[in-house]
């Protein structure tokens, strides 16, 4: 085998009670792994999320293969698993590190204590990752610390040769993923995941994807005749699939897309569909236009609100005012959109008073959903900082930083879930049973359960 890529594991052990339908395809893994298939290079995905595979069975599955390369991506959640997979690996092979932390990561990568290579990509890879397999690189690696020995980084900048300028032609082969068509938790519905665009236009300052942390490469989309293209061979080649979902970091960004949204979908009368969006996407839609979006089949729209707090919203730069977030969610709403809004508790700065107003916000967007008929469900999470974001480096700056990564073993019994819940400190200027409390109780307006938010003003009787 000449490389196996491996979308990385998230624990050490397997989970118990794993459905495989509460996880997505990785679908960059798939870009570069069709690449190399039209390249005629042999390869293999192994997803050891999707298929549950602990880290000491990944470590056997690979080192019975002894693929030449590894390619793998990291996250900062699984950093220190990642780590002991590089260390762990007994053959001789060389690791390709791959993914949207590289750029930040690539110091604690290289360090890894290994005697094999380790080339680092930042950037997208599929272009890259052939030549770096027939081993004929036209692109000066980046220069970098020289205590590394046999470690390479890769820049694939808006000037590289390697830079998939027009994302439209690049095809994807679906048979790479081995959990295909989802059937979505919401509504039964057979779904497929899919990717139109690449990289945000926002800041926010906790988040990976932002603009200023991505200036290396420009936000690109893919045309409207390319993403129908796409549809035509789901239609076809799943006969039974009802949804799209669209991956994207942020499909929905602005009027303009909203129309070519609607334009793309409309036809499509058996296709439901559902996107990320951000409050600001819809600031100059009118409620015909929203209603259309609707009508071309737009089912639910997952939306960061991360917080009802406006002093919170200054800081991490998505400066809405609460009564603008309202008015939107009033039209989504009105139009018969569901909508999963997403929240995190425990910013650096946040009191009980801030996390209060998430809270009510929930709520009240709760209560307003059910009066139109719709559904809001939440999608909460304790804040960490991932590396390289604005608050990650504010609080390495000022020594804040607490603790590495791990999953949150108490959220997870609590909650379930596991593959979202992890922790690196607790942030907030509040305790830790607290933030518990508020990302409990903000789950269970899932379930309809509201009696424990009325007695808010005495939480601290309430904390677990
Ligand atoms: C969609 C998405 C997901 C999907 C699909 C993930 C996947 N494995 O593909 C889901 C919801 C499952 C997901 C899960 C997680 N995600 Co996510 N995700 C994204 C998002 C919004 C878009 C990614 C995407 O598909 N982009 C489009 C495709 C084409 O690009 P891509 O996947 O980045 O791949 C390209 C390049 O990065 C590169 N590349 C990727 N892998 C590799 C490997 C090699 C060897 C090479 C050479 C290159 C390479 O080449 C690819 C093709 O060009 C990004 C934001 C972003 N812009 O990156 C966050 C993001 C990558 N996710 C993030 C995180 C943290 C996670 C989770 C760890 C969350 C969690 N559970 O705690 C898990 C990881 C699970 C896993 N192992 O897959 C963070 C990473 C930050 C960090 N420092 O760790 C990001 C940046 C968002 C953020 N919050 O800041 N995610
Ligand atoms: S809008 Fe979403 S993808 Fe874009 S920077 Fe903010 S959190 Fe990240």
């Amino acid at each position: 085998m000449e490389i196996v890529l491996v979308n990385s594991p998230l624990f050490r052990e397997k989970k118990e009670n794993h459905d495989p339908d509460d996880f997505l395809p990785p679908i960059g893994l798939g870009y570069i792994a069709t690449k190399l298939r039209e390249n005629n290079i042999d390869c293999l995905l192994i997803d050891a999320v999707v298929n549950n595979i602990s880290m000491y069975n990944l470590i056997e599955q690979l080192n019975s293969m002894k693929p030449i390369f590894i390619g793998m991506n990291f996250f900062s959640t699984n950093l220190s698993i990642t780590k002991e997979i590089v260390e762990s690996i007994s053959f001789e092979t060389t690791f390709i590190a791959g993914g949207n932390s590289v750029q930040f990561l690539y110091t604690e990568i290289f360090s890894f204590v290994t005697k094999n290579k380790i080339i680092g990509v930042i950037g997208d890879g599929e272009l890259i990752t052939i030549d770096i397999v027939k081993q004929n690189i036209k692109q000066s690696p980046i220069t970098i610390n020289e205590i590394y020995t046999n470690r390479t980084l890769y820049k694939v900048d808006s000037t590289s040769v390697y830079f998939p300028k027009d994302i439209s032609d690049i095809t994807l082969d679906r048979s790479f993923f081995t959990n295909e068509p989802l059937t979505s938790k919401i509504n039964n519905l057979r779904e497929i995941s899919i990717i139109t665009s690449r990289g945000c236009i926002y800041n926010c300052a906790f988040c990976g994807a932002a603009r200023k942390l991505n200036k290396h490469s420009s936000v690109r989309e893919r045309s409207a005749q390319s993403i129908m293209k796409e549809l035509d061979y789901i239609e076809k080649t799943y006969i039974n699939v009802r949804s799209i979902r669209i991956l994207d970091d942020l499909f929905l960004k602005n009027n303009q897309n909203i129309k070519k949204a609607i334009d793309i979908f409309s036809p499509r009368k058996e296709l439901l569909w559902r996107s990320m969006a951000h409050t600001m996407s819809f600031t100059k839609s009118s409620q015909e236009g929203i209603n259309s979006l609707k009508k071309s089949g737009c089912y639910e729209l997952s939306i960061g609100i991360e917080s009802g707090s406006e002093k919170i919203l200054r800081m991490i730069h998505k400066p809405n005012q609460i009564d603008n977030i309202k008015d939107i969610f009033k039209k989504i709403f009105f139009a018969g959109i569901n909508v999963k809004g997403y929240f995190i508790y425990g910013f650096p700065t946040e009191e009980v008073s801030d996390a209060n107003k998430t809270l009510s916000l929930a709520l009240e967007l709760t209560n307003m959903a059910r009066i139109y008929g719709v559904v809001f469900r939440t999608s909460v999470f304790q804040f960490r900082p991932y590396h390289g974001t604005e608050l990650y480096n504010y609080l390495a700056e000022e020594n804040l930083l607490i603790k590495e990564m791990g999953e949150d073993l108490f959220l997870s019994a609590e909650i379930g879930r596991s593959q979202f819940n992890f922790n690196a400190g607790n942030y907030g200027n509040m305790s830790q049973n607290e933030i518990n409390y508020f990302i409990k109780t903000t789950l269970l307006l899932n379930e309809g359960v509201e009696s424990s938010i009325f007695n808010l003003p005495i939480i601290s009787n309430l904390l677990c």
